[in-house]
Protein backbone atom coordinates (compact mmCIF):
# COMPACT_ATOMS: atom_id res chain seq x y z
CA UNK A 1 0.00 0.00 0.00
CA UNK A 2 2.88 2.37 0.92
CA UNK A 3 6.42 2.69 -0.60
CA UNK A 4 7.82 4.19 2.71
CA UNK A 5 8.63 0.58 4.09
CA UNK A 6 8.50 1.86 7.67
CA UNK A 7 4.68 2.74 6.94
CA UNK A 8 4.40 -0.57 5.54
CA UNK A 9 5.38 -2.80 7.95
CA UNK A 10 3.50 -0.78 10.41
CA UNK A 11 0.72 -0.79 9.07
CA UNK A 12 0.75 -4.11 8.15
CA UNK A 13 1.32 -5.16 11.76
CA UNK A 14 -1.59 -3.32 13.25
CA UNK A 15 -3.94 -4.89 10.97
CA UNK A 16 -2.53 -8.73 11.69
CA UNK A 17 -3.66 -6.95 15.35
CA UNK A 18 -6.88 -5.45 14.91
CA UNK A 19 -8.26 -7.54 11.40
CA UNK A 20 -10.26 -5.17 9.65
CA UNK A 21 -12.66 -6.74 7.47
CA UNK A 22 -11.89 -3.47 5.08
CA UNK A 23 -8.77 -1.25 5.11
CA UNK A 24 -9.02 2.40 3.96
CA UNK A 25 -6.58 5.04 3.07
CA UNK A 26 -7.93 8.75 3.72
CA UNK A 27 -6.49 10.56 0.96
CA UNK A 28 -7.95 13.93 2.33
CA UNK A 29 -10.38 14.43 -0.77
CA UNK A 30 -13.61 16.36 -0.37
CA UNK A 31 -15.29 13.44 -1.85
CA UNK A 32 -14.02 10.82 0.44
CA UNK A 33 -14.96 13.09 3.68
CA UNK A 34 -18.12 13.39 1.84
CA UNK A 35 -18.69 9.76 1.08
CA UNK A 36 -17.92 9.27 5.20
CA UNK A 37 -20.21 11.86 6.41
CA UNK A 38 -23.30 10.17 4.51
CA UNK A 39 -21.98 6.64 6.27
CA UNK A 40 -21.86 8.14 9.79
CA UNK A 41 -25.49 9.61 8.75
CA UNK A 42 -27.21 6.49 7.79
CA UNK A 43 -25.54 4.56 10.89
CA UNK A 44 -26.97 7.41 13.26
CA UNK A 45 -23.38 8.46 14.61
CA UNK A 46 -23.69 11.38 13.47
CA UNK A 47 -26.76 13.71 13.00
CA UNK A 48 -26.86 16.04 9.75
CA UNK A 49 -27.71 19.59 11.11
CA UNK A 50 -30.15 22.32 9.30
CA UNK A 51 -28.37 22.84 6.54
CA UNK A 52 -29.91 26.04 6.15
CA UNK A 53 -28.36 27.55 9.63
CA UNK A 54 -25.56 25.31 9.93
CA UNK A 55 -24.62 24.56 6.64
CA UNK A 56 -21.89 21.50 6.61
CA UNK A 57 -22.92 20.76 10.45
CA UNK A 58 -22.81 17.85 12.46
CA UNK A 59 -24.10 16.59 15.95
CA UNK A 60 -22.79 13.78 17.79
CA UNK A 61 -23.29 11.59 21.00
CA UNK A 62 -20.27 9.53 22.55
CA UNK A 63 -21.49 7.07 25.31
CA UNK A 64 -22.34 8.33 28.69
CA UNK A 65 -19.54 7.24 30.22
CA UNK A 66 -17.23 8.78 28.02
CA UNK A 67 -17.65 12.34 27.83
CA UNK A 68 -13.75 13.48 28.72
CA UNK A 69 -10.43 13.21 29.22
CA UNK A 70 -9.16 10.02 31.82
CA UNK A 71 -6.26 11.03 33.71
CA UNK A 72 -6.26 8.05 35.97
CA UNK A 73 -6.50 5.55 32.50
CA UNK A 74 -3.99 7.81 30.94
CA UNK A 75 0.10 6.30 30.98
CA UNK A 76 3.49 7.23 29.98
CA UNK A 77 5.24 4.48 29.62
CA UNK A 78 8.93 4.81 29.26
CA UNK A 79 11.11 2.33 29.71
CA UNK A 80 12.30 3.33 33.49
CA UNK A 81 9.36 4.18 35.18
CA UNK A 82 11.55 7.04 36.87
CA UNK A 83 11.78 8.56 33.34
CA UNK A 84 7.75 9.28 33.76
CA UNK A 85 8.03 11.10 37.11
CA UNK A 86 5.65 11.00 40.18
CA UNK A 87 2.38 12.97 38.70
CA UNK A 88 2.37 10.58 35.45
CA UNK A 89 0.94 6.92 35.75
CA UNK A 90 3.35 4.75 34.47
CA UNK A 91 2.95 1.07 32.75
CA UNK A 92 5.91 -1.07 31.54
CA UNK A 93 6.21 -0.80 28.07
CA UNK A 94 6.42 -4.31 27.29
CA UNK A 95 3.17 -4.92 29.71
CA UNK A 96 1.48 -1.92 28.26
CA UNK A 97 2.25 -3.53 24.61
CA UNK A 98 0.70 -7.43 26.15
CA UNK A 99 -2.42 -5.48 27.76
CA UNK A 100 -3.58 -3.38 24.98
CA UNK A 101 -2.52 -6.19 22.53
CA UNK A 102 -5.37 -7.87 24.52
CA UNK A 103 -7.71 -5.48 24.18
CA UNK A 104 -6.65 -4.53 20.13
CA UNK A 105 -7.09 -8.31 19.12
CA UNK A 106 -9.35 -8.71 16.69
CA UNK A 107 -10.99 -5.42 17.59
CA UNK A 108 -11.89 -4.28 14.04
CA UNK A 109 -13.48 -7.34 12.71
CA UNK A 110 -16.13 -7.00 10.73
CA UNK A 111 -15.12 -3.21 11.44
CA UNK A 112 -13.13 -0.76 8.40
CA UNK A 113 -9.50 0.20 9.55
CA UNK A 114 -9.30 3.79 8.46
CA UNK A 115 -5.56 4.97 8.03
CA UNK A 116 -5.12 8.90 8.45
CA UNK A 117 -2.00 10.69 8.10
CA UNK A 118 -1.87 13.90 9.22
CA UNK A 119 0.93 16.89 9.84
CA UNK A 120 0.79 18.50 13.34
CA UNK A 121 1.88 22.74 12.02
CA UNK A 122 1.87 23.53 8.11
CA UNK A 123 2.82 21.07 6.19
CA UNK A 124 6.66 21.49 5.13
CA UNK A 125 7.04 23.57 8.30
CA UNK A 126 10.68 23.24 10.03
CA UNK A 127 7.99 23.52 13.14
CA UNK A 128 5.95 20.25 12.27
CA UNK A 129 5.94 16.82 12.51
CA UNK A 130 3.76 14.15 11.19
CA UNK A 131 1.50 11.32 12.35
CA UNK A 132 -0.58 8.99 11.64
CA UNK A 133 -3.68 7.06 13.22
CA UNK A 134 -5.15 4.18 12.45
CA UNK A 135 -9.10 4.44 13.51
CA UNK A 136 -12.18 1.75 13.34
CA UNK A 137 -13.80 5.38 13.82
CA UNK A 138 -15.67 7.70 11.66
CA UNK A 139 -15.99 10.47 13.88
CA UNK A 140 -12.39 10.39 14.66
CA UNK A 141 -11.31 10.48 10.81
CA UNK A 142 -13.86 13.67 10.56
CA UNK A 143 -12.51 15.33 13.22
CA UNK A 144 -8.90 15.18 12.27
CA UNK A 145 -9.94 16.44 9.62
CA UNK A 146 -10.68 19.55 11.05
CA UNK A 147 -8.13 19.58 13.65
CA UNK A 148 -5.12 18.59 11.63
CA UNK A 149 -3.81 18.85 7.88
CA UNK A 150 -4.49 15.37 6.68
CA UNK A 151 -4.57 13.01 3.36
CA UNK A 152 -2.01 12.03 0.78
CA UNK A 153 -0.47 15.64 0.71
CA UNK A 154 1.29 14.29 4.11
CA UNK A 155 2.24 11.17 3.28
CA UNK A 156 4.03 13.05 -0.07
CA UNK A 157 6.20 14.96 2.51
CA UNK A 158 6.58 12.23 4.83
CA UNK A 159 8.35 10.42 1.50
CA UNK A 160 10.82 7.52 3.07
CA UNK A 161 11.58 8.91 6.44
CA UNK A 162 10.79 6.94 9.66
CA UNK A 163 10.38 9.84 11.78
CA UNK A 164 6.03 10.03 12.36
CA UNK A 165 3.73 9.26 15.40
CA UNK A 166 2.38 6.11 15.06
CA UNK A 167 -0.85 5.86 16.70
CA UNK A 168 -3.53 3.38 16.79
CA UNK A 169 -7.36 3.37 18.51
CA UNK A 170 -9.99 1.38 18.56
CA UNK A 171 -13.31 2.26 20.09
CA UNK A 172 -13.52 -1.49 20.88
CA UNK A 173 -16.24 -1.75 23.19
CA UNK A 174 -16.10 1.33 25.25
CA UNK A 175 -15.57 -0.78 27.94
CA UNK A 176 -14.43 2.13 30.65
CA UNK A 177 -12.76 -0.81 32.88
CA UNK A 178 -10.63 -1.07 29.95
CA UNK A 179 -9.90 2.47 28.61
CA UNK A 180 -6.64 3.21 28.56
CA UNK A 181 -4.65 6.34 26.70
CA UNK A 182 -0.64 4.78 26.49
CA UNK A 183 2.30 6.80 25.20
CA UNK A 184 5.32 5.37 24.78
CA UNK A 185 8.32 8.65 24.39
CA UNK A 186 10.76 6.19 22.78
CA UNK A 187 8.92 4.34 20.77
CA UNK A 188 7.08 7.59 19.02
CA UNK A 189 3.94 5.46 19.48
CA UNK A 190 0.33 5.69 20.98
CA UNK A 191 -2.21 3.16 21.81
CA UNK A 192 -5.59 4.93 22.62
CA UNK A 193 -8.36 2.06 23.45
CA UNK A 194 -12.02 1.62 24.83
CA UNK A 195 -12.88 5.42 24.01
CA UNK A 196 -14.78 7.73 21.79
CA UNK A 197 -14.23 11.10 23.55
CA UNK A 198 -11.77 13.58 21.67
CA UNK A 199 -9.11 13.73 23.86
CA UNK A 200 -8.36 10.50 23.90
CA UNK A 201 -8.92 9.74 20.41
CA UNK A 202 -7.90 12.65 18.51
CA UNK A 203 -4.50 11.10 18.40
CA UNK A 204 -2.43 14.41 17.38
CA UNK A 205 -4.05 16.81 19.87
CA UNK A 206 -3.20 16.17 23.48
CA UNK A 207 -1.51 12.47 22.81
CA UNK A 208 0.81 13.66 20.27
CA UNK A 209 1.01 17.32 20.22
CA UNK A 210 1.98 17.68 24.09
CA UNK A 211 2.91 14.38 25.12
CA UNK A 212 4.58 13.13 22.68
CA UNK A 213 5.79 16.13 21.93
CA UNK A 214 6.40 18.15 24.90
CA UNK A 215 9.45 14.77 25.45
CA UNK A 216 10.66 15.23 22.11
CA UNK A 217 11.17 19.02 22.91
CA UNK A 218 13.29 18.03 25.90
CA UNK A 219 15.49 16.39 23.69
CA UNK A 220 15.65 18.86 21.03
CA UNK A 221 15.77 21.79 22.96
CA UNK A 222 11.85 23.31 21.67
CA UNK A 223 8.78 23.77 23.93
CA UNK A 224 5.31 21.66 23.34
CA UNK A 225 3.13 23.78 25.81
CA UNK A 226 -0.64 24.06 26.76
CA UNK A 227 -1.26 27.40 25.72
CA UNK A 228 -2.81 29.49 23.28
CA UNK A 229 -1.11 32.53 20.98
CA UNK A 230 -2.87 35.68 20.55
CA UNK A 231 -1.70 38.75 18.73
CA UNK A 232 -2.40 42.31 19.77
CA UNK A 233 -2.33 44.85 17.05
CA UNK A 234 -2.07 48.58 18.03
CA UNK A 235 -3.39 51.57 15.64
CA UNK A 236 -0.02 51.87 14.47
CA UNK A 237 -0.43 48.20 13.12
CA UNK A 238 2.25 46.72 14.95
CA UNK A 239 1.71 43.38 16.20
CA UNK A 240 2.84 41.70 19.37
CA UNK A 241 2.26 38.27 20.84
CA UNK A 242 1.34 36.39 23.63
CA UNK A 243 1.28 33.02 25.00
CA UNK A 244 -1.08 32.07 27.93
CA UNK A 245 -1.25 28.61 29.62
CA UNK A 246 -4.16 28.42 31.61
CA UNK A 247 -5.68 24.45 32.92
CA UNK A 248 -8.26 22.71 30.51
CA UNK A 249 -11.90 24.94 30.49
CA UNK A 250 -9.79 27.95 32.29
CA UNK A 251 -10.12 30.24 29.39
CA UNK A 252 -7.88 29.92 26.45
CA UNK A 253 -10.00 29.41 23.75
CA UNK A 254 -11.89 32.89 25.63
CA UNK A 255 -8.92 34.90 25.61
CA UNK A 256 -7.23 34.13 22.13
CA UNK A 257 -10.39 35.27 20.15
CA UNK A 258 -11.08 38.50 22.30
CA UNK A 259 -13.32 41.36 21.45
CA UNK A 260 -11.10 44.37 22.40
CA UNK A 261 -13.24 46.32 24.68
CA UNK A 262 -15.19 49.70 22.91
CA UNK A 263 -11.76 51.51 24.42
CA UNK A 264 -9.57 49.97 22.97
CA UNK A 265 -11.66 49.28 19.68
CA UNK A 266 -12.28 52.73 18.72
CA UNK A 267 -8.68 53.52 18.67
CA UNK A 268 -8.04 50.97 16.06
CA UNK A 269 -6.65 47.71 18.37
CA UNK A 270 -7.24 44.67 17.06
CA UNK A 271 -6.69 41.10 18.73
CA UNK A 272 -5.68 38.06 16.39
CA UNK A 273 -6.07 34.55 17.11
CA UNK A 274 -3.09 32.18 16.38
CA UNK A 275 -4.25 28.91 18.05
CA UNK A 276 -6.61 28.08 21.09
CA UNK A 277 -4.77 25.41 22.92
CA UNK A 278 -0.94 24.18 21.89
CA UNK A 279 1.69 26.28 21.35
CA UNK A 280 4.86 24.53 19.63
CA UNK A 281 7.51 27.27 20.65
CA UNK A 282 11.24 27.19 19.24
CA UNK A 283 14.17 29.61 19.53
CA UNK A 284 14.73 31.87 16.48
CA UNK A 285 17.92 33.38 14.76
CA UNK A 286 16.92 36.83 16.52
CA UNK A 287 17.04 35.13 20.00
CA UNK A 288 13.48 35.48 20.75
CA UNK A 289 11.10 32.75 21.45
CA UNK A 290 8.94 31.91 18.01
CA UNK A 291 5.65 30.14 18.42
CA UNK A 292 3.20 28.35 16.11
CA UNK A 293 -0.23 26.43 16.40
CA UNK A 294 0.37 22.92 15.52
CA UNK A 295 -3.80 22.51 14.91
CA UNK A 296 -5.37 23.63 12.18
CA UNK A 297 -9.38 23.65 14.10
CA UNK A 298 -10.75 24.31 17.59
CA UNK A 299 -11.81 21.58 19.76
CA UNK A 300 -13.71 24.40 21.97
CA UNK A 301 -15.89 24.04 25.42
CA UNK A 302 -19.66 25.05 23.93
CA UNK A 303 -21.25 25.87 27.24
CA UNK A 304 -21.05 29.52 28.19
CA UNK A 305 -19.75 30.42 24.40
CA UNK A 306 -22.13 33.01 23.37
CA UNK A 307 -23.02 36.47 21.43
CA UNK A 308 -21.13 38.32 23.97
CA UNK A 309 -18.29 36.11 26.03
CA UNK A 310 -16.77 35.08 22.64
CA UNK A 311 -18.83 36.03 19.16
CA UNK A 312 -15.55 34.66 17.13
CA UNK A 313 -16.16 31.29 18.88
CA UNK A 314 -19.76 31.20 17.97
CA UNK A 315 -19.63 32.52 14.61
CA UNK A 316 -16.67 29.83 13.80
CA UNK A 317 -18.98 27.07 14.53
CA UNK A 318 -21.56 28.35 12.17
CA UNK A 319 -20.38 25.88 9.47
CA UNK A 320 -18.93 22.56 8.84
CA UNK A 321 -18.65 22.18 12.27
CA UNK A 322 -19.03 18.66 14.11
CA UNK A 323 -20.58 19.49 17.96
CA UNK A 324 -20.48 16.71 20.14
CA UNK A 325 -23.13 16.16 23.50
CA UNK A 326 -24.94 19.42 23.04
CA UNK A 327 -28.56 19.66 22.73
CA UNK A 328 -30.24 19.41 19.72
CA UNK A 329 -33.30 21.53 18.48
CA UNK A 330 -35.45 18.91 17.18
CA UNK A 331 -38.00 21.81 15.66
CA UNK A 332 -35.07 23.38 12.99
CA UNK A 333 -32.73 21.14 13.53
CA UNK A 334 -30.17 23.55 14.87
CA UNK A 335 -27.90 22.93 18.18
CA UNK A 336 -28.14 24.59 21.99
CA UNK A 337 -26.10 24.42 24.86
CA UNK A 338 -26.29 26.07 28.53
CA UNK A 339 -25.14 29.78 28.30
CA UNK A 340 -25.65 30.43 24.76
CA UNK A 341 -29.12 32.46 25.18
CA UNK A 342 -31.92 32.70 27.23
CA UNK A 343 -34.04 30.76 25.59
CA UNK A 344 -33.90 26.65 25.42
CA UNK A 345 -35.30 24.82 22.51
CA UNK A 346 -39.06 23.89 23.96
CA UNK A 347 -39.30 20.41 21.65
CA UNK A 348 -35.43 19.19 22.53
CA UNK A 349 -33.08 15.87 23.26
CA UNK A 350 -30.49 16.01 25.38
CA UNK A 351 -26.71 15.43 25.49
CA UNK A 352 -27.85 11.53 26.14
CA UNK A 353 -30.69 11.21 23.48
CA UNK A 354 -33.38 11.81 26.23
CA UNK A 355 -36.54 14.12 25.06
CA UNK A 356 -35.33 17.29 27.50
CA UNK A 357 -37.38 19.69 29.30
CA UNK A 358 -35.24 22.65 30.21
CA UNK A 359 -37.76 23.17 33.48
CA UNK A 360 -36.24 20.20 34.51
CA UNK A 361 -32.86 21.83 36.26
CA UNK A 362 -31.71 18.90 34.30
CA UNK A 363 -28.64 20.32 31.82
CA UNK A 364 -29.17 19.75 27.92
CA UNK A 365 -25.88 20.17 27.03
CA UNK A 366 -23.01 18.15 28.78
CA UNK A 367 -20.78 20.43 30.85
CA UNK A 368 -17.89 19.11 28.70
CA UNK A 369 -19.56 19.11 25.15
CA UNK A 370 -17.58 20.73 22.26
CA UNK A 371 -17.39 22.03 19.08
CA UNK A 372 -14.93 21.04 16.53
CA UNK A 373 -14.36 24.24 14.30
CA UNK A 374 -12.11 25.05 11.15
CA UNK A 375 -9.30 27.58 12.29
CA UNK A 376 -10.39 28.96 8.65
CA UNK A 377 -14.03 30.02 10.20
CA UNK A 378 -12.43 31.85 12.82
CA UNK A 379 -13.49 35.67 12.29
CA UNK A 380 -10.07 37.01 13.88
CA UNK A 381 -7.90 34.28 12.76
CA UNK A 382 -4.01 35.60 12.82
CA UNK A 383 -2.63 36.25 8.95
CA UNK A 384 -0.13 34.88 10.27
CA UNK A 385 -1.64 31.57 10.91
CA UNK A 386 -0.08 29.49 8.22
CA UNK A 387 3.19 30.84 8.40
CA UNK A 388 6.07 28.01 8.55
CA UNK A 389 8.58 30.37 11.15
CA UNK A 390 5.38 31.68 13.75
CA UNK A 391 4.88 34.16 15.46
CA UNK A 392 7.71 36.25 17.59
CA UNK A 393 6.66 35.92 21.63
CA UNK A 394 6.45 39.28 24.20
CA UNK A 395 4.82 37.95 27.02
CA UNK A 396 4.35 34.46 28.73
CA UNK A 397 1.31 34.13 30.64
CA UNK A 398 0.25 31.84 33.61
CA UNK A 399 -3.26 31.54 34.86
CA UNK A 400 -5.77 29.28 36.88
CA UNK A 401 -8.88 28.87 38.22
CA UNK A 402 -8.23 30.57 41.89
CA UNK A 403 -11.40 31.39 44.36
CA UNK A 404 -8.88 33.33 46.44
CA UNK A 405 -5.19 33.64 47.06
CA UNK A 406 -3.85 34.12 42.98
CA UNK A 407 -4.22 37.98 42.01
CA UNK A 408 -5.78 39.31 38.78
CA UNK A 409 -1.69 39.93 37.47
CA UNK A 410 1.52 39.93 38.93
CA UNK A 411 4.97 39.54 36.65
CA UNK A 412 8.09 37.52 37.82
CA UNK A 413 10.94 39.51 38.82
CA UNK A 414 13.27 37.70 35.70
CA UNK A 415 13.30 33.98 33.67
CA UNK A 416 13.76 31.58 36.55
CA UNK A 417 10.98 33.44 38.96
CA UNK A 418 8.58 33.14 35.93
CA UNK A 419 9.23 29.34 36.08
CA UNK A 420 9.17 28.96 39.57
CA UNK A 421 5.31 31.21 39.04
CA UNK A 422 4.68 28.60 35.92
CA UNK A 423 5.46 25.10 38.34
CA UNK A 424 3.15 26.90 41.22
CA UNK A 425 -0.04 27.25 39.56
CA UNK A 426 -2.66 25.44 40.98
CA UNK A 427 -6.08 25.75 39.57
CA UNK A 428 -9.87 24.02 40.65
CA UNK A 429 -10.38 20.96 38.68
CA UNK A 430 -13.18 20.99 35.17
CA UNK A 431 -15.22 18.91 33.68
CA UNK A 432 -12.33 18.25 31.21
CA UNK A 433 -11.33 15.74 32.71
CA UNK A 434 -13.50 12.95 34.65
CA UNK A 435 -13.24 12.99 38.04
CA UNK A 436 -14.12 15.78 41.17
CA UNK A 437 -14.58 19.41 39.59
CA UNK A 438 -13.89 22.32 41.51
CA UNK A 439 -11.03 21.21 43.63
CA UNK A 440 -7.60 23.03 43.80
CA UNK A 441 -5.05 20.59 42.41
CA UNK A 442 -1.36 21.82 41.32
CA UNK A 443 -1.29 22.39 37.74
CA UNK A 444 2.33 23.20 36.67
CA UNK A 445 2.22 25.23 33.55
CA UNK A 446 -1.40 23.58 33.05
CA UNK A 447 1.14 20.52 32.24
CA UNK A 448 -0.27 18.70 34.60
CA UNK A 449 -1.82 15.88 32.74
CA UNK A 450 0.58 16.34 29.59
CA UNK A 451 3.47 16.67 30.26
CA UNK A 452 4.99 13.29 28.91
CA UNK A 453 7.84 12.99 31.12
CA UNK A 454 9.24 13.45 34.68
CA UNK A 455 7.76 16.59 35.85
CA UNK A 456 10.94 17.56 37.75
CA UNK A 457 13.33 17.08 34.10
CA UNK A 458 10.69 19.33 32.66
CA UNK A 459 10.63 22.20 34.80
CA UNK A 460 14.99 22.13 34.36
CA UNK A 461 14.47 21.95 30.61
CA UNK A 462 12.62 25.32 31.48
CA UNK A 463 15.03 26.68 33.49
CA UNK A 464 17.90 25.67 30.81
CA UNK A 465 15.75 26.77 28.16
CA UNK A 466 15.85 30.42 29.70
CA UNK A 467 19.80 30.27 29.60
CA UNK A 468 19.77 30.01 25.89
CA UNK A 469 16.93 32.56 24.90
CA UNK A 470 18.90 35.89 24.55
CA UNK A 471 15.54 38.01 24.57
CA UNK A 472 13.50 36.35 26.71
CA UNK A 473 9.49 36.81 26.99
CA UNK A 474 8.84 38.50 30.66
CA UNK A 475 6.77 35.85 32.71
CA UNK A 476 3.14 36.89 34.30
CA UNK A 477 0.54 35.31 35.96
CA UNK A 478 -3.15 36.28 35.79
CA UNK A 479 -6.39 35.13 37.50
CA UNK A 480 -10.16 35.93 35.97
CA UNK A 481 -11.83 33.65 38.90
CA UNK A 482 -11.48 35.42 41.82
CA UNK A 483 -15.14 35.58 43.93
CA UNK A 484 -16.60 37.82 46.57
CA UNK A 485 -18.30 36.22 49.44
CA UNK A 486 -21.27 35.37 47.49
CA UNK A 487 -18.98 33.03 45.02
CA UNK A 488 -19.76 35.84 42.46
CA UNK A 489 -17.02 36.38 40.05
CA UNK A 490 -15.31 39.88 40.82
CA UNK A 491 -13.49 40.44 37.32
CA UNK A 492 -15.63 41.05 34.14
CA UNK A 493 -13.84 38.58 32.57
CA UNK A 494 -13.72 37.54 28.75
CA UNK A 495 -13.54 40.48 26.95
CA UNK A 496 -12.40 42.95 29.45
CA UNK A 497 -9.34 40.66 30.17
CA UNK A 498 -7.51 42.59 27.42
CA UNK A 499 -7.46 45.12 29.73
CA UNK A 500 -4.61 43.22 31.89
CA UNK A 501 -3.62 42.13 28.56
CA UNK A 502 -2.36 46.08 27.36
CA UNK A 503 -0.91 46.40 31.05
CA UNK A 504 1.21 43.13 30.01
CA UNK A 505 2.53 44.55 26.84
CA UNK A 506 3.33 47.68 28.40
CA UNK A 507 5.64 46.08 30.67
CA UNK A 508 7.32 44.31 28.24
CA UNK A 509 7.65 47.53 26.45
CA UNK A 510 8.54 49.29 29.51
CA UNK A 511 6.10 51.34 29.08
CA UNK A 512 4.50 51.20 32.61
CA UNK A 513 5.67 50.57 36.29
CA UNK A 514 5.08 48.85 38.98
CA UNK A 515 4.45 48.12 42.45
CA UNK A 516 7.30 45.42 44.28
CA UNK A 517 5.73 42.61 45.99
CA UNK A 518 6.57 39.47 47.64
CA UNK A 519 5.34 37.79 44.94
CA UNK A 520 6.43 39.81 41.95
CA UNK A 521 5.17 42.84 40.27
CA UNK A 522 1.75 44.44 40.30
CA UNK A 523 0.25 47.09 38.72
CA UNK A 524 -0.76 50.54 40.11
CA UNK A 525 -4.14 49.76 40.64
CA UNK A 526 -4.47 53.55 38.26
CA UNK A 527 -3.11 51.66 35.14
CA UNK A 528 -5.81 49.57 34.32
CA UNK A 529 -7.62 50.84 31.87
CA UNK A 530 -11.30 51.09 33.70
CA UNK A 531 -12.80 53.64 30.93
CA UNK A 532 -16.31 51.98 29.89
CA UNK A 533 -16.86 49.57 33.15
CA UNK A 534 -19.91 49.97 35.16
CA UNK A 535 -19.23 47.88 37.86
CA UNK A 536 -15.18 48.01 37.80
CA UNK A 537 -13.44 50.87 40.20
CA UNK A 538 -10.43 51.09 41.59
CA UNK A 539 -11.70 49.37 44.82
CA UNK A 540 -12.18 46.93 43.00
CA UNK A 541 -8.76 46.55 41.63
CA UNK A 542 -7.42 47.02 44.49
CA UNK A 543 -9.22 44.10 45.88
CA UNK A 544 -8.50 41.66 43.20
CA UNK A 545 -4.30 42.74 43.14
CA UNK A 546 -4.59 41.90 47.03
CA UNK A 547 -2.10 39.45 48.48
CA UNK A 548 -3.34 38.13 51.79
CA UNK A 549 0.24 37.14 53.15
CA UNK A 550 -1.17 34.28 55.77
CA UNK A 551 -3.04 32.50 52.68
CA UNK A 552 0.05 32.79 50.75
CA UNK A 553 1.87 31.76 54.03
CA UNK A 554 0.03 28.26 53.29
CA UNK A 555 0.52 28.37 49.54
CA UNK A 556 3.99 28.16 50.14
CA UNK A 557 3.82 25.24 52.09
CA UNK A 558 1.64 23.56 49.52
CA UNK A 559 4.40 23.97 47.24
CA UNK A 560 7.00 22.70 48.96
CA UNK A 561 5.02 19.43 50.00
CA UNK A 562 4.11 19.44 46.14
CA UNK A 563 8.37 19.67 45.21
CA UNK A 564 8.93 17.38 47.49
CA UNK A 565 7.81 14.82 44.95
CA UNK A 566 10.29 15.70 42.62
CA UNK A 567 13.18 14.43 45.04
CA UNK A 568 16.65 15.47 43.91
CA UNK A 569 14.76 16.14 40.06
CA UNK A 570 13.71 19.41 41.01
CA UNK A 571 15.96 22.16 39.73
CA UNK A 572 17.92 24.17 42.90
CA UNK A 573 16.94 27.63 41.39
CA UNK A 574 13.23 26.77 41.95
CA UNK A 575 14.08 25.95 45.77
CA UNK A 576 15.90 29.05 45.86
CA UNK A 577 12.92 30.75 44.50
CA UNK A 578 10.87 28.93 46.65
CA UNK A 579 13.23 30.17 49.93
CA UNK A 580 12.71 33.45 48.59
CA UNK A 581 9.34 33.75 48.81
CA UNK A 582 8.93 32.30 51.73
CA UNK A 583 11.13 35.03 53.41
CA UNK A 584 9.98 38.16 51.43
CA UNK A 585 6.07 36.71 52.72
CA UNK A 586 7.69 36.80 57.02
P1 LIG B 1 -9.89 23.58 26.98
O1 LIG B 1 -10.39 23.53 25.59
O2 LIG B 1 -10.46 22.52 27.85
O3 LIG B 1 -8.39 23.56 27.05
O4 LIG B 1 -10.46 24.94 27.66
P2 LIG B 1 -10.06 26.49 27.52
O5 LIG B 1 -8.91 26.80 28.42
O6 LIG B 1 -9.93 26.86 26.09
O7 LIG B 1 -11.34 27.22 28.16
P3 LIG B 1 -12.52 28.05 27.48
O8 LIG B 1 -12.03 29.34 26.88
O9 LIG B 1 -13.28 27.15 26.60
O10 LIG B 1 -13.39 28.42 28.75
C1 LIG B 1 -13.92 27.44 29.61
C2 LIG B 1 -15.00 28.01 30.48
O11 LIG B 1 -14.54 29.13 31.20
C3 LIG B 1 -16.20 28.49 29.65
O12 LIG B 1 -17.39 28.10 30.31
C4 LIG B 1 -16.06 29.99 29.67
O13 LIG B 1 -17.30 30.65 29.56
C5 LIG B 1 -15.37 30.27 30.99
N1 LIG B 1 -14.51 31.48 30.90
C6 LIG B 1 -13.59 31.75 29.95
N2 LIG B 1 -13.00 32.95 30.14
C7 LIG B 1 -13.54 33.44 31.26
C8 LIG B 1 -13.34 34.67 32.01
O14 LIG B 1 -12.52 35.53 31.66
N3 LIG B 1 -14.07 34.82 33.13
C9 LIG B 1 -14.98 33.88 33.55
N4 LIG B 1 -15.65 34.12 34.66
N5 LIG B 1 -15.20 32.72 32.88
C10 LIG B 1 -14.50 32.51 31.77
C1 LIG C 1 -8.48 19.96 27.35
O1 LIG C 1 -9.06 19.19 28.11
O2 LIG C 1 -7.51 20.67 27.72
C2 LIG C 1 -8.94 20.11 25.96
C3 LIG C 1 -9.93 19.19 25.46
O3 LIG C 1 -8.46 20.97 25.24
S1 LIG C 1 -9.27 17.61 25.12
O4 LIG C 1 -8.94 17.57 23.69
O5 LIG C 1 -10.32 16.67 25.42
O6 LIG C 1 -8.10 17.39 25.89
MN1 LIG D 1 -6.93 22.19 26.33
Amino acid sequence: MFKNTNLENWVNEMITLTNPQKVVLIDGSESQLDELRRETVASGELLKLNEEKLPGCYLHRTAKNDVARVEHRTFICSRNKEDAGPTNNWMDPAEAYQKLGKLFKGSMASKTMYIIPYSMGAIGSQFSKIGVELTDSIYVVLNMNIMTRIGQKVLDQLGDSNDFVRGLHSKAQLDEENRFICHFPEDNTIWSVNSGYGGNVLLGKKCFALRIASYLGKNEGWFAEHMLILGIENPKGEVKYICAAFPSACGKTNLAMLIPPEIYGKKGYKVWCVGDDIAWLRIGEDGRLWAVNPENGFFGVAPGTNVKSNPNALEATKKDTIFTNVAYNVDDGTVWWEGLDKNPPKNAIDWTGEKWDAASGVKGAHPNSRFTAPSRNCPCLSPEFENPKGVPISAIVFGGRRAKTAPLVYQSFDWDHGVFVGSIMASETTAAASGKVGVVRRDPMAMLPFCGYHMGDYFAHWIEMGKKIANPPKIFNVNWFRTDDDGNFVWPGYGDNMRVLMWILDRCEGKAEAVETPIGYEPKPEDIELGGLDDVNLDTIKNLLEIDPSLWKSEAEGIREFYSKFGDKLPKELLKELDGLEKRLS
